[in-house]
């Protein structure tokens, strides 16, 4: 199996670049924010919870995410593997994933690092704000709130995968589709 962490800070193009992953290798798309999403639409309870953490730029807790991402797993039995958008942002959400894939007999295949600088995102995510009627896209200090959380709570996270020899660091910057191909070199030698 083929399985990706597509890690960054938020703007720094994982959903964009998910896409195009997801169409060239085949891969079940698990995006931690949309599933989310789609639950805050749909008002369930994991919803109101999520939207409660999510509105003010927090990150929902690890036992609810944990728990989500395993039964999202389970959903798809015969898949070449998986790209994890958004997910793991915290060590223990790390290490439970390791634990959790060890025990269906597979593991993270390579962590593709998305890097962009902050004033970028926050030019991203601002003019994402136009568009997604995301209630964290719309207000800068929930955006810088994002950012901080990000650089305290998941970029550690990035040792967690150099430690394993799984780490790749590409430049986000840059139009799509180059952003793209950068990502396709990382990734082809592990097929
Ligand atoms: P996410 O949905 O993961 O939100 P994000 O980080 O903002 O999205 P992303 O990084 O995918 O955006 P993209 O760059 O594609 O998380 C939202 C919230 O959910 C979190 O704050 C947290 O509360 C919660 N959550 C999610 N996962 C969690 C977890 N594991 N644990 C706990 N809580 C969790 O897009 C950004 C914009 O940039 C787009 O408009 C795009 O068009 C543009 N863009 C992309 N590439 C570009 C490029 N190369 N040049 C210019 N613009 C570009």
């Amino acid at each position: 199996m083929l399985n990706i962490v597509l890690f960054g800070p938020p703007g720094a193009g994982k959903g964009t670049q998910s896409e195009r992953l997801i169409a060239k290798y085949d891969l079940v798309h698990l995006s931690t924010g949309d599933i989310f999403r789609s639950n805050i639409k749909g008002e369930t309870d994991l919803g109101k919870l999520a939207k409660s953490y999510m509105d003010q730029g927090q990150l929902v807790p690890d036992s609810v995410t944990i728990d989500m991402l395993r039964s999202e797993v389970l959903k798809h039995e015969n898949t070449n593997g998986f790209i994890f958008d958004g997910f793991p942002r915290t060590n223990a959400q790390a290490e439970a994933l390791d634990a959790f894939l060890d025990s269906l007999n597979t593991s993270i295949t390579l962590m593709v690092a998305l890097e962009v600088e902050e004033n970028e995102l926050k030019t991203r995510l601002m003019k994402r704000a136009e568009v997604s009627g995301r209630a964290d896209d719309a207000n800068p200090e929930v955006i810088a709130n994002r950012i901080a959380v990000y650089n305290n709570e998941t970029a550690p996270v990035k040792s967690f995968y150099q430690n394993q020899n799984k780490f790749v660091a590409i430049d986000g910057i840059g139009s799509i589709d180059d952003i793209t191909l950068r990502i396709f070199s990382a990734i082809d030698p592990h097929l």
